[in-house]
């Protein structure tokens, strides 16, 4: 007899199974990652490294003063310290923690392993978590943070325990509530998680806090792995922040999954656009994880120098300023031979990596973004309302920029936007264009995840494949023994038909119709004049079926990868990182550091090499444009394309395009594990530059 709905909801079986508890978030839980020996001991303390070299910035000089000149800090046990620096160490404290900007996967276990340490040195210090990000320091929200609390979030993904936001403590006024605030809970030490907008508002509270005691201590967090810390000469301090293995590894997840969905069906090119809001770490990582057959990284594209441009220019005595970097116009024409080479072998599909930051590396678009940062961050400084309040549709911007031109050449005067770019302006499509006048972010940073990059692309690529396939030269190409089948069974003779209907019948594995037929109209009279068939004969069928098999249509189907992958819970490599990071910050507060970002040394090694470490902030910043205005931020770091992982990426592009007859190459990456015994140990990207490095 079937059960009630009623009785069925009481039932505790269905209980279990509808519960929110699975049996790998138990697992997730309980698990207690490992810690760098010198975390066994009951005390740590620091010794300055002098072995690295800064070169410092003089705006960072200036404004920072009060920890401009802080030292790289290695932990290291304090094997039997006296009794005044056990008293000092073990002091009862109370500590804030807040994320900042975008979730990353590990996050928990900073909290974690901060907490731990800090109760393991006093049971009663005290550890409060600012809510919603810097809001909840300006605004003073906060919650305790307890041991049932810590517990429930251990191993897991997000930031749900404190939450986050993007606000940054860039005016005085900001600043003093948020020192308000420290003062008020009577706060020994902030910690700070975030990138690099982030770490720039901890060196600032570190800076402005410096003398009330309140010690701020950052840590290096955000998928984008663009936070990679360097001293002057190149040694590694930190290789990469925390979230950028577990993000990466769900991004390649999905996308090894159309790899082999694609290979199955056969008929679409999957186009995945992963996040990385400049930097193309993420899918360098991915194109490494998975082989897909076109992977693009937006450094490499900003690297590249037209050489035929080059030439002709030298040939007429000038220079072409405009051969050096990559064109929209250009990309599509490198993914369009990409597909062709790809059909021609029979493979009407595959799989490709679009970086969501790519257009920040071609130069017509940098050169809008740029000024229209600046267009924007002007109007938003002298108006009470904002650009975008003031000016909702896209129309009424497109009028503000077509008065700013005319008024530019009325006045004569230079601005950010002219004539010229009003008419370049237009030739984009209109949602890019709207796109491209999106709301920035608090930082002013143009918001390249709000912007469909892979359309305006595929746009391109779309007509240039059109421009082929009627100059006859996108085609499919045919099996040879699938064609001689098709024919016999026909009783039609394959080597009379080869000849005239494909341009290489002979030697040729797939076979690649002549240019000259695009259509059944073409054919016929291609089969005329070559005499297989008479003027009045229909093409055979056979032939024809042939034919229409060799027609290329590109389908597409695109996704976007990031906010899933950005909550996806730690993998292994993150969780004991995090945990690692944790307890690192601890001991920088324990041992009196201000200013000092928590970093392990040797990530790019096994866990058995790691080195935890007190980083200084403020050497590493430096003047950036923001908003139309040179500020002091922390550089971030790009893909370096002499690093052996894009090195090995460049070389091994051809074998995983597979253009050839015969299997694609694509990795499947495993998915997301925690556990020592079966989890890949760290980013591919780090083992690829360890191979091939040497230093510290
Ligand atoms: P963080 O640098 O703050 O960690 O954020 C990175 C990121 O995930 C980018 O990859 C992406 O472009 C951006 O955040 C998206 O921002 P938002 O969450 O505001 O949409």
């Amino acid at each position: 007899m079937t059960k009630q709905t009623s009785e069925l909801l009481d039932d505790p079986q269905l209980q279990e199974i509808t519960g929110n508890i699975n049996s790998e978030l138990v697992e997730r839980r309980k698990y207690i990652p490992p810690v760098c020996p010198v975390f066994s001991k009951s005390y740590t303390m620091l010794k300055e490294d002098g072995r690295y070299r800064f070169e410092i910035d003089r705006e960072a000089e200036k404004q920072l003063p009060k920890i401009i000149s802080n030292k790289v800090q290695a932990v290291m046990a304090a094997d039997s310290p006296d009794a005044s620096f056990r008293e000092k160490y073990c002091r009862k404290r109370t500590v804030g923690i807040v994320f900042s900007g975008g979730p990353a996967p590990g996050g928990h276990n900073v909290i974690a392993g901060l907490f731990d340490a800090a109760k393991k040195a006093n049971p009663e210090t005290k550890v409060y978590g600012f809510l919603l990000g810097p809001d909840g320091i300006i605004e003073n929200e906060t919650v305790e943070i307890t041991q049932r609390i810590v517990d429930e979030y251990r191993n897991l993904g997000g930031f749900g325990m404190i939450k986050t936001g993007r606000t940054k403590i860039d005016t005085s006024k900001k600043m003093s509530l948020s020192k308000e605030t420290c003062k008020s809970l009577k706060l020994d030490a902030l910690v700070v998680v975030g990138g690099d907008d982030s770490n720039t508002n901890a060196a600032f509270l570190a800076q402005d806090m410096f003398d009330d005691g309140i010690q701020v201590i950052s840590v290096p967090k955000t998928i984008d792995g663009d936070i990679q810390v360097r001293d002057a000469d190149g040694n590694v301090l930190c290789a990469m922040s925390f979230g950028f293995h577990s993000a990466a590894r769900a991004f390649a997840n999905s996308v090894g999954n159309l790899c082999t969905d694609a290979s199955s069906d056969v008929k679409y090119w999957h186009i995945c656009k992963v996040m990385g809001r400049v930097a193309s770490h993420l899918a360098l990582e991915v194109a490494l994880q998975t082989h897909a057959n076109i992977s693009l990284i937006g450094e490499d594209l900003a690297d590249y120098v037209d050489k035929r441009r080059i030439e002709r220019a030298e040939k007429a005595g000038t220079v072409d300023y405009t051969a050096y970097g990559t064109t929209l116009r250009h990309l599509s024409r490198v993914i369009c031979d990409a597909v062709v080479r790809r059909a021609a072998a029979g493979k009407n599909y595959g799989v490709a990596v679009i970086p969501e930051g790519v257009l920040e590396f071609i130069n017509e678009i940098q050169v809008f973004i740029t000024k229209l940062n600046t267009i924007i961050a002007e109007y938003n400084k002298t108006h009470d309302k904002g650009f975008h309040a003031d000016f909702p549709m896209l129309e009424d911007k497109l009028e503000y920029l077509r008065r700013l031109a005319r008024r530019t050449s009325e006045d004569g005067g230079l601005s950010a936007w002219n004539t010229r770019d009003d008419d370049l302006f237009k030739d984009i499509p209109g949602f890019f264009q709207e796109g491209l006048l999106t709301e920035r972010d608090s930082h002013g940073n143009f918001q390249f995840s709000q912007v469909p990059t892979e359309k305006v692309l595929m746009g391109l690529v779309k007509d240039y494949l059109n421009i082929l396939k009627e100059r006859g030269e996108y085609k499919v190409g045919i099996q040879k023994d699938y064609f001689r089948k098709s024919l016999e069974r026909e009783h039609l003779n394959p080597d009379k038909y080869g000849p005239a209907l494909f341009r290489n019948y002979g030697t040729a594995e797939f076979l690649i119709v002549k240019p000259s037929v695009i259509s059944v109209k073409t054919l016929k009279q291609e089969l005329v004049r070559e005499g297989m068939i008479g003027e009045n004969d229909p093409v055979p069928p056979a032939v024809e079926k042939i034919f229409r098999k060799t027609i290329p249509s590109f389908k597409t189907q695109t996704y976007f990868y990031g906010y899933d992958g950005r909550g996806s819970d730690p993998t292994w490599f993150d969780c004991t990182y995090t945990y690692n990071l944790g307890l690192t910050a601890f001991s920088l507060i324990a041992n009196g550091a201000t200013g000092q970002m928590a970093a392990v040394k040797n990530l790019e090694h096994g866990f058995s090499q790691w080195e935890p470490l007190g980083v200084p902030i403020a050497p590493l910043m430096h003047l950036e444009e923001r908003g139309g205005k040179l500020n002091l931020v922390l550089e971030k770091s790009l893909v370096d394309v002499n690093a052996p992982a894009f090195r090995v990426v460049k070389a091994l592009r051809e074998k995983w395009l597979a253009a050839v007859p015969g299997e694609d190459n694509f990795r499947k990456p495993a998915p997301i594990c925690f556990d020592e015994e079966c989890a890949e140990d760290r980013p591919l990207t780090l083992k690829l530059n360890a191979l091939g490095k040497s230093g510290i």
